[in-house]
């Protein structure tokens, strides 16, 4: 398998799944930062990712896997004694999936495309810097409340 990623990035979390469930990734690093994006070996990304951005997942059979929220759960749940991500069909993998779409929906895209267009003027920028400060705080209340880890005791995906 193969993960198209770029550093500093969200396609972090899938590395970081990969290595704790003991998953040996071909890595693959694409620069988001060129128009249009291009992977190391030279092929356009657009022509492998039609989204256009990392992290996706090629899978031994050729198919692409997009969506880090869905990448974390497919990495975890080939090693189930990892740990980290709970079995389908329970209470605690809904929770896990629960903060798995909080961060991807209402953290992450928070951060795009406003806080990286100063163009946008500065009344949004402000009301999305509050806005991300008031969800971070929620994250942080939980982790102090019900922590160490956001689903309790176990680190899992989410976390990542
Ligand atoms: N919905 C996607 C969003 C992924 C995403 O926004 N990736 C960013 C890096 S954090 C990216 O590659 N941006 C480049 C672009 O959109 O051109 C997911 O959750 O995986």
């Amino acid at each position: 398998m193969k993960l198209y990623y770029f550093a500093g990035t969200c396609s972090l979390a899938a590395h970081i799944v990969a290595r704790e469930a003991g998953i040996a990734l071909d890595l693959e690093r694409v620069d988001i930062h060129k128009t249009p994006h291009m992977t190391a070996s030279g092929a356009n990304f657009s022509q492998i990712n039609s989204k256009g951005y990392v992290p996706a997942l090629q899978l031994d059979d050729g198919s692409l896997l997009s969506e880090g929220a869905v990448i974390v759960q497919y990495l975890a749940d080939l090693n189930p004694e990892s740990g980290l991500i709970p079995p389908v069909g329970t209470m605690e993998r809904y929770r896990a999936q629960s903060w798995l779409n909080f961060i991807a929906t209402e953290l992450h895209k928070l951060y795009s495309p406003w806080l990286f267009h100063p163009e946008y003027g500065e009344t949004i920028q402000h009301i999305v810097r509050d806005k991300i400060a008031g969800r971070l705080a929620l994250v942080e209340n939980h982790l102090t409340e019900q922590g160490p880890y956001l689903t309790g005791e176990q680190f899992t995906a989410a976390d990542a």
